[in-house]
Order: structure tokens, then C-alpha cells, then sequence
């Protein structure tokens, strides 16, 4: 199948997995690139020198295109954008805010650049400051979010703008992508779903969450600190929304949730952690590899 986004990134299939924090590293990576769709590094809030090692194995093992994503809020941000600039990196999508002072560097050094929007404001200005496609990002996603739903707002910024646009938030399967080609998107993006997969390297733990959680299972903290994150529920939400209503100081709710991702990934405490995952995590009930999930997503998909 053939778009705007896959003549672009010079993919087989427009599926990108996306860039989570802790996440989207290169076993995964390298895994969703072989299999035809892209695979990106999330950057999150490590040093320059981590993503460098990450890019440097990654082309160990692959030679089809890859991204890298630049999380704004990072404290490295700079470090990180220059990374992609020495490594040559081909693809480079962002999140969590507006990427625009690095843009001219990484067009300059021919990455192709994909900002995260939540907005046709934002995506807008990301067109007129050259930026190749962009990606409409619902609320429906885990994590860092916006406001607007995936069905609302990928029509919305694919009538705002000319480049390509690419939907997130919500999607897992041929349906979904489907449901993303009618509201105009050319190719998806897609979390959840991988996290869950063979070659993920988080513990056992949060895949098992996903695999079990239902379909009311998730819940934002943070809505009143102008932080929003999708987790799945569990004592650290009930916790945090409690104090949350209760007024509690922005430091005393930060305190609850630092470090709250790598505690999932990494220890597997999915009681005390911050186990990020979309509205969609209720469908996601079997564990494949990279390719096998796109396989047979891409079977169910109707020419566009
Ligand atoms: O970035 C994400 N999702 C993320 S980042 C992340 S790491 C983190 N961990 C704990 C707390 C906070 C972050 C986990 N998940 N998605 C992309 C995304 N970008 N969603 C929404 C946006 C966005 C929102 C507002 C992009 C731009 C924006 O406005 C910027 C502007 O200047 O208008």
C-alpha cells in the first residue's frame, strides 16, 4: 500500500510505532522497521549519549529507516537534537511541545521532520516552518495528551493543512486504520499495541497489564496541573485523583508520579508505577511479534 507517508519515509507499510518514553528502544525498534513499518528510539528524558548508543544499534541491526523521538520537555532536548543531526538519523518525529527552533538544523542536515500536534493550530505552524507530515495525536493515547478526541481532531488538521497527516490515539487494528484512512490520515501511528509485543523489552508485568486491562480501564491524572497523563488504573491513580480533587500542591502530586514510568518498565511495579497505556489497551489481548501484529493488521486493510 502506497500514500503520502510511506513514499516519504520509504516504508513498506504506513504504520509507525511510536516513541514512547522507556519504551521504544532498539530490540523494539529495530524489530517494527524489519517488519516494514517504522520503528522509532524515544529519546524521553535521557542524555545525549544514551540515544547516540541506541541509534549506533540500531543500524547495527537494521538497514531500513528509522526516527528518533525528541521529547520537548526533556531537560537534554538540545543534546538530543543535535544527536540526530551527527548520527544523520532519517526520520525525527517530537512530542510534548513545539520543536520549531530545531527544525532548521534537521532540514538542513536532510531528516525528515514529524512533529506530534494536538491542535490544527500547531499543526498549521508546523507546515509553515517546513516540517514533512504531521502526526494528529487524540486523547485517546497513553501518556502525555491533549484534549481534542482522534476522531475529532484528525479531520480537523488534515482540512488545516496540505502535508500528510498521520493518526495516533486509538488504533490497534485494521479497523482502526481504516477509521484513520476515512478521516483522511495517509498512515497511523500506533503505542499500545506494541508495548505488548514479543520484542518489548518491558517486564512482564505491564505487558500483562495491557493484555488484561478492559475497555474503562484507564485513567488521566493530572488534568488540573496542566499535565495530563493516561495510565492504567491502579493505587497510584486512585491516590493521586484523591489528593488531586483534594487540592493538593503541584509539588506533593509531581512527588507521586517521578519516576513513576521506569518503575513499570523496569521493576515491574504496576501497583506504585505509572503504567502508561491508550484507551485501546482493552483490545489488546495476545502477545505477537512485531511483524505478526503488522501482518495482520495490514490483512484487514482496505485500499485506499
Ligand atoms: O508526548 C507524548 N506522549 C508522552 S511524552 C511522555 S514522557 C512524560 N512522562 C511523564 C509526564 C509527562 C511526560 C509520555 N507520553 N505524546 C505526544 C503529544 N504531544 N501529545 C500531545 C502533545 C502536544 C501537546 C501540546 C504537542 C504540542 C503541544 O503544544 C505545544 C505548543 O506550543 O502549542
Amino acid at each position: 500500500m502506497e500514500t503520502r507517508v510511506t513514499k516519504l519515509l520509504n516504508i513498506k507499510y504506513p504504520i509507525i510505532q511510536g516513541g514512547m518514553a522507556w519504551v521504544a528502544e532498539y530490540h523494539l525498534a529495530s524489530a517494527v522497521s524489519n517488519a516494514g513499518g517504522l520503528g522509532l528510539i524515544g529519546a524521553a528524558a535521557a542524555p545525549g549519549d544514551w540515544v547516540r548508543q541506541q541509534v549506533r544499534q540500531m543500524k547495527e541491526l537494521t538497514d531500513k529507516p528509522f526516527g528518533v523521538n525528541v521529547m520537548l520537555m526533556s531537560p537534554y532536548a538540545d543534546e538530543v537534537a543535535q544527536v540526530i543531526i551527527e548520527e544523520k538519523v532519517p526520520v525525527v518525529t517530537t512530542g510534548a511541545g513545539s520543536p520549531e527552533k530545531y527544525i532548521k538544523g534537521w532540514k538542513e542536515s536532510g531528516t525528515v521532520v514529524i512533529p506530534v500536534v494536538a491542535s490544527c493550530a500547531l499543526a498549521k505552524r508546523m507546515e509553515r516552518v517546513g516540517c514533512d507530515a504531521v502526526i494528529a495525536e487524540g486523547m485517546e493515547s497513553g501518556g502525555h495528551i491533549g484534549e481534542t478526541t482522534t476522531m475529532c481532531l484528525v479531520p480537523q488538521v488534515v482540512d488545516s493543512v496540505n502535508i500528510p497527516v498521520i493518526a495516533a490515539g486509538g488504533i490497534a487494528d485494521s479497523r482502526g486504520v481504516n477509521a484513520a484512512f476515512s478521516l483522511g490520515a495517509e498512515a497511523v501511528q500506533m503505542g499500545t499495541c506494541f508495548v505488548a509485543t514479543k520484542e518489548s523489552w518491558v517486564h512482564e508485568n505491564y505487558k500483562e497489564r495491557i493484555l488484561k486491562a478492559k475497555d474503562i480501564d484507564t485513567r488521566v491524572t493530572g488534568r488540573t496541573t496542566g499535565h495530563p497523563v493516561r495510565c492504567l488504573r491502579n493505587a497510584m491513580t486512585s491516590r493521586f485523583l484523591a489528593a488531586e480533587a483534594q487540592g493538593a500542591s503541584l509539588e506533593e502530586l509531581e512527588k507521586m508520579t517521578l519516576g513513576g514510568l521506569r518503575k513499570v518498565v523496569i521493576d515491574g511495579d504496576i501497583n506504585e508505577g505509572s503504567i502508561m497505556a491508550g484507551q485501546i489497551a482493552g483490545m489488546v489481548n495476545e502477545s505477537l511479534t512485531c511483524s505478526e501484529l503488522i501482518e495482520k493488521i495490514m490483512s484487514g486493510v482496505r485500499a485506499l
